[in-house]
């Protein structure tokens, strides 16, 4: 959970489809239902519909969602302009939806490693929570996305997704053994609702049982 009377930042990360803007409407709900003042960052600049998307999330959510009016603008421009929105409305939740990239693809990773960079530089004193949101379908791929996503965004732990389907999750245990990565929520739907913190003991039960 964020910090109350704090300015918490988490920024959403992945590749394409992974689940990182219904991710973002999911916790913007759970942020706004604890309490928590709450935005959103569009900085997902790479497709003129994914800033329409995350603004759907931000009406059902009562969330606003900072957003650069040009096409293809650079996305850590946007997240500059929504840490100063931030900052200057005592927001407690800033929520960064970021354009779905490949790891192998050095000029994107580039890109993330600037939007990191600007967060560090103009909210030092923010709770950063730098969240890899992982595909829970995709299996042992997901571990070289781990690594690079690491490197280029700092990251501080994992979201996983999609468990509602056949999906075992397994390689999130070695996701969080090898680059010793957290797993905070788990996405189990596509609803507002799907959304949980992780406990390990439930995760582990489901991988026995299920
Ligand atoms: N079944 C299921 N579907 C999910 C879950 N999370 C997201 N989805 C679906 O996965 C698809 C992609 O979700 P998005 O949130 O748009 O993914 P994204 O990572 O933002 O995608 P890009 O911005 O294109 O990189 C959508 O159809 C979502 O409804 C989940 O936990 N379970
Ligand atoms: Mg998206």
């Amino acid at each position: 959970m964020p910090e109350k009377d704090q300015f918490n930042i988490w920024l959403l990360t992945g590749v394409n489809g992974a689940g990182k803007t219904t991710t973002i409407g999911k916790l913007a709900n759970l942020g706004q239902k604890s309490g928590y003042s709450c935005l959103i960052a569009a900085a997902d600049t790479f497709r003129a519909a994914a800033v329409q998307q995350v603004k759907v999330w931000g009406e059902r959510t009562n969330t606003q969602v900072i957003a650069n009016p040009g096409q293809n603008t650079d996305p850590a421009s946007v997240v500059f302009d929504a840490i100063a929105a931030a900052q200057a409305k005592n927001i407690e939740l800033l929520l960064v939806d970021t354009a779905g990239r490949l790891q192998n693809k050095q000029n994107l990773m580039t890109e993330l490693e600037k939007i990191r960079r600007i967060i560090d530089k103009k909210a030092p004193n923010a709770k950063v929570e730098s969240l890899l949101v992982l595909d829970a379908t995709l299996g042992q791929n997901g571990l070289r996305q781990a690594q690079v996503f690491s490197e280029a965004a700092n990251l501080s732990g994992v979201v996983l997704t999609k468990l509602d389907g056949s999906a075992k999750g397994g390689v999130a245990l070695a996701v969080t053994q090898q680059l010793n990565l957290p797993i905070r929520f788990i996405g189990a739907g596509e609803g507002i609702e799907d959304l949980r913190p992780f406990s390990s003991y439930e995760f582990v039960e489901a991988l026995l049982n299920g």
